[in-house]
C-alpha cells in the first residue's frame, strides 16, 4: 500500500508518479518509498470526501459510533504491529509506541461514546425569555475537513482529529507528515476492513508545500485542523483567512516545570526526566523550562545529572532502551544548532551537549541540561523540540509564577509540591492549557488539549474536540404554529 494513496476507499497511484523516501532514524536506512501526492490528488480526495459527505452526514450518531468502535477493535487486534511500525519510523522506544497505540484506542472508543450521545442532543429545546416562540438547537457536521498532522506522535495526533471528525459526521482528507507516513497509512486498511463507506476517510501523503498547501487552499474544505510548527501554522491561518474558514491550531510550547521547596526530590527527578526526555523531547508539551526553588537546587541538580547520564539510549527495539534518536536529520540539526548556540552564549552545561557516542549511525543526541539559563536566551524562549532542558532557580512562589508565565507559549505546565493547597493555588495562576500536579504528562481523551497564547487556537479531545467539527443550528418559530 505504501506506493499508493488512499482515495475513495481504494489504493490509487499518485498522479505525479513520484515517491518520498521514509527513513529509520536509528539506522538512517530507507525503509519504504511512499507515493508523493500532488494538488491533483488532493482534488480527487476532496471530491471523494464531498460525495461521501452526502450520506455520511445523514447517518445517526449511533451508526457512526458503531464504526468508531469497530476501528478501535481493529487497532487493538493489530496493536503490536502498529507499535512496531511506528517505532521503526519515528525512532521512539517500542514501550512508548505501545502507549501511543493504547492512547489511540482510548480516543476512538471515547469518541464512539460521544457519537452515540449525539442523537439525544439533536433538536434540544432552548428556553427563551421571549414569550410566544419556541427554539431548538441542532449539531450538524461542519463538512469535508482537512487534517494535517506532524511526526512526533503519529497515529495518536491523528486519532485526536480523525475520531471526533467522523463522530461529528464529517468526511475528511488526512495529510500525514512526510516523515512518518507508514503507520498513518494503516488507517486506510483499517477503514476498509470495517467497511467504512468509500470516501469518508482519504489519505494523501506528500510534502507540506505541495499537498498540505493544496489542502488548505481547496474551496471545498470546510475546516482545517493542523498540528505542527508555528511557522506553518501562520501559513495555514493566512490561507484560511482568505476564504474565511474555520481552523484549529495546535502549535509549539515552552512549558515550565515548577519544583517547590517541599518537593520529594526522587519523585521530582522522575517527573522532570519524563517531561523532557520522553520521545527524545519531541513533544509540544515538553516541560523544557525547569524552575527550581533555590533551597533545593543543588541536591536536585545532582540527582538530575546522575539520572540523566544513566538513561539508556538506543534503537527502538533494543530491550531496556529509554530514549531513541531524533526522528529526522532536520530535527537533529535543529537541536544540535540550539546546543551549539547555548555553548556559544557561554551557558553552563550540567550534562550532555554532544552527538551521543557509541552510535555509528542514527540521529542520537545526548540528553542535555543547561543551568542558570538567562531569560533572554533563545534556549529559554524558543521551542527546541529535542532532549534539551534549561534550568533556572527562584526564591519565592510569586517569582516562580512570573517566570513560568513569561513565555510566548502556554500549552502545558508541571508543578511538584507536597502541599496540595499551594500546588492548586499556583495551577490557577499559570497561563497554560493543561497543568499536571505531581504527575507525568497524563493526557486522557476526556481532558482538553490545546494552549493559551501562541500555542494555538481551539482545543482537541474531550467534548471540545467534537465541538470543533460541529456547526450549531437553531430553529425558531412562533408557538402558535405548533
Ligand atoms: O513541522 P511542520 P516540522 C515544531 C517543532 C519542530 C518544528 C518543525 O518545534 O522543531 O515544528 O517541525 C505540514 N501547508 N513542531 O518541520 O513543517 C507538514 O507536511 C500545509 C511542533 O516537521 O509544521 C506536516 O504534515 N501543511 C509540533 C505538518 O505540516 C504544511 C509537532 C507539520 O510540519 C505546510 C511537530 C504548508 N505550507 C513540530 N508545510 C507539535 N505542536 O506537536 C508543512 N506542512
Amino acid at each position: 500500500m505504501y506506493d499508493t494513496l488512499f482515495i475513495n476507499g481504494d489504493w490509487v497511484a499518485a498522479s505525479s508518479g513520484k515517491t518520498l523516501a521514509v527513513i529509520n532514524p536509528a539506522t538512517e536506512a530507507v525503509i519504504a518509498e511512499v507515493a508523493a501526492g500532488s494538488p491533483a490528488d488532493i482534488d480527487s480526495a476532496v471530491s471523494a470526501a464531498k460525495a461521501a459527505f452526502t450520506h455520511w452526514s445523514k447517518t445517526s450518531g449511533a451508526q457512526r459510533g458503531a464504526y468508531l468502535r469497530a476501528i478501535a477493535r481493529r487497532i487493538e487486534a493489530g496493536a503490536e504491529e502498529l507499535a512496531a511500525l511506528s517505532s521503526g519510523n519515528n525512532g521512539k522506544p517500542l514501550s512508548e509506541a505501545r502507549i501511543d497505540i493504547d492512547d489511540a484506542i482510548a480516543t476512538w472508543d471515547y469518541y464512539a461514546g460521544l457519537a452515540e450521545q449525539l442523537d439525544a442532543r439533536q433538536n434540544a429545546e432552548v428556553p427563551l425569555a421571549m414569550p410566544g416562540y419556541r427554539s431548538s438547537s441542532r449539531l450538524e457536521p461542519a463538512g469535508v475537513v482537512g487534517l494535517i498532522v506532524p511526526w512526533n506522535f503519529p497515529f495518536v495526533t491523528t486519532a485526536w482529529k480523525v475520531a471526533p471528525a467522523l463522530a461529528a459526521g464529517c468526511t475528511l482528507v488526512l495529510k500525514p507528515s512526510e516523515i512518518t507516513p507508514l503507520v498513518e497509512l494503516q488507517l486506510g486498511a483499517i477503514a476498509q476492513s470495517v467497511g467504512l463507506p468509500a470516501g469518508v476517510i482519504n489519505i494523501v501523503c506528500g510534502s507540506g508545500s505541495d499537498v498540505g498547501s493544496a489542502l488548505t487552499a481547496h474551496p471545498d474544505i470546510a475546516k482545517i485542523s493542523f498540528t505542527g510548527s508555528n511557522r506553518v501554522g501562520e501559513i495555514v491561518m493566512q490561507s484560511l483567512a482568505k476564504q474565511v474558514k474555520g481552523l484549529s491550531l495546535e502549535l509549539g510550547g515552552k512549558s515550565p516545570m515548577l519544583v517547590m521547596d517541599d518537593a520529594d526530590l526522587d519523585q521530582a527527578t522522575d517527573w522532570i526526566l519524563g517531561g523532557i526526555f520522553y520521545n527524545a523531547g519531541q513533544m509540544c508539551s515538553a516541560t523544557s523550562r525547569l524552575l527550581v526553588h533555590e533551597s533545593i537546587a543543588p541536591q536536585l541538580l545532582q540527582r538530575l545529572k546522575a539520572a540523566t547520564e544513566a538513561l539508556k539510549l538506543g534503537d527502538a527495539f533494543e530491550e531496556g532502551v529509554q530514549m531513541g534518536p531524533l526522528t529526522s536529520k532536520a530535527q537533529f540539526d535543529t537541536v544540535m544548532g540550539y546546543i551549539e548556540r547555548g555553548q556559544a552564549e557561554g551557558l553552563t552545561l550540567l550534562t550532555g551537549g554532544r552527538r551521543a557516542e557509541g552510535f555509528e549511525r542514527g540521529y542520537f543526541i545526548e540528553p542535555t541540561i543547561f543551568v542558570d539559563v538567562p531569560t533572554d536566551s533563545a534556549l529559554w524562549r524558543e521551542e527546541i523540540f529535542g532532549p534539551v532542558l534549561c534550568v533556572r532557580t527562584f526564591s519565592s512562589e510569586a517569582q516562580a509564577i512570573t517566570l513560568a508565565n513569561d513565555s510566548d507559549f502556554g500549552l502545558a505546565a508541571g508543578i511538584i509540591s507536597q502541599d496540595n493547597a499551594k500546588a492548586q493555588r499556583i495551577a490557577e495562576q499559570l497561563q497554560a492549557g493543561h497543568i499536571w500536579i505531581n504527575s507525568l504528562q497524563l493526557v486522557c481523551p476526556e481532558t482538553s488539549w490545546g494552549g493559551f497564547k501562541r500555542s494555538g487556537i481551539g482545543r482537541e479531545l474531550g467534548p471540545w474536540g467534537l465541538a470543533a467539527y460541529l456547526e450549531v443550528k437553531h430553529i425558531t418559530q412562533p408557538l402558535a404554529e405548533l
